[in-house]
């Protein structure tokens, strides 16, 4: 049987390449030097295509596949896709929630404890043979019983919660909407929550509705004592004040999986001993990787078998 077209729209990691390879005539985009002269030609083979959330889907693009019925994503963000207008269109975008709730979690938990624990600035303490010199560090910071505030309250950070409160702390929590079925005090004012914390982790979607939310007066309010981690997106946060108020000590410490422009980070933070940076590693596990591909696969074939 001739296997369905797949219109591949940027690169993605090896396992699903050969996972899509065994069911779709894969056909990468990415690879055409002349990509809009091959859309010109080939796009009417296209019902589905498959991207990422650091690829996504654009209008500019869905507008030169007019065939295009389905779109599956790897990841679950989807700031990088243009859903409105994909559904405008009459096509589906699948995306691959809860399969990344745990990873995502840890990421969030282990940036916590770097940042308090001043992980990595002691292990450059050690490297560089001030410990043996006879230095001692300055002190770090616990967090049990400390009040730890979410910003988003979904899927992977009610996986947080739960994990924040074997740790001993204080969960409250920020979301456009109070939850109904959760005990853990809302907060519909970010800087007052900000206020009460020691520790703020971001984990709410990106993209324009939720740019900036995160803003100097919240970071501010978390103060010189007080942590901010991000696992969600880059753009929920002013990363110039961010960077501005670790300099200065107005704001205490961080941990950050992600940024505005990635993969450039502020080199400003490369400097700062207050600051542990990862480059969005959240998900990156080969076991969630693998279940994310595994959904990206399920996705397609789920809708074309019209489930
Ligand atoms: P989700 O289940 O949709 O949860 C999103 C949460 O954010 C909800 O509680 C939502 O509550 C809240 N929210 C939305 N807009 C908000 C706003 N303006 N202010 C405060 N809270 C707001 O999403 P998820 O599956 O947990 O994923 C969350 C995000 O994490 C993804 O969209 C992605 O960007 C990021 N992520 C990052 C990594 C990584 O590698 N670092 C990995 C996976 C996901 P309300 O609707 O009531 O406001
Ligand atoms: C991945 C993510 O890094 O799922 C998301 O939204 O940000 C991360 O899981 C990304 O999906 C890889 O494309």
């Amino acid at each position: 049987m001739q296997k369905q077209p797949l219109l591949l729209l940027g690169p993605v990691m090896p396992y699903l390449l050969e996972e899509l390879e065994k069911r779709y005539a894969v056909e990468k985009l990415y690879e055409e030097k002349d990509a809009l002269g091959f859309l010109k030609e080939h796009a009417l083979r296209f019902k589905a295509a498959a991207t990422s959330t650091f690829t996504g889907l654009k209008a500019d693009m869905i507008d030169l596949l007019p065939a295009l019925e389905i779109v599956s994503s790897f990841g679950v963000g989807t700031d990088s896709l243009d859903v409105t207008y994909a559904a405008k269109k009459g096509i589906r975008v699948a995306n691959t929630p809860d399969v990344l709730n745990e990873d995502t979690a840890n990421m969030a938990i282990t940036l916590l404890l770097a940042a308090t624990r001043d992980i990595v600035a002691n292990d450059r303490f050690v490297r560089k043979g001030r410990w043996a010199k006879g230095e001692t560090p300055p002190l770090a910071q616990g967090i049990e019983g400390k009040r730890v505030g979410l910003v988003g309250l979904g899927r992977i950070g009610s996986v947080v919660a739960g994990k924040l409160l074997a740790f001993g702390c204080d969960v409250v929590y920020h979301t456009r909407n109070k939850k109904p079925d959760v005990s853990y005090k809302y907060y519909d004012n970010l800087v007052e929550m900000a206020r009460d914390c020691a520790v703020l982790i971001a984990i709410l979607p990106g993209g324009d509705a939720t740019r900036g939310v995160i803003s100097r007066e919240v970071l501010q309010a978390l103060g010189p004592e007080g942590t901010f981690v991000n696992v969600a997106r880059g753009t929920v946060v002013d990363e110039t004040a961010l960077v501005e108020l670790l300099q200065s000590g107005e704001l205490g410490r961080a941990g950050l999986d992600v940024f505005v422009d990635e993969p450039n980070v502020p080199e400003a933070l490369f400097a700062l001993e207050n600051v542990v940076l990862q480059p969005h590693m959240g998900s990156a596990t080969v076991e969630t990787r693998k279940a994310m591909a595994d959904r990206v696969v399920s996705n397609l074939e789920n809708y074309f078998a019209a489930k």
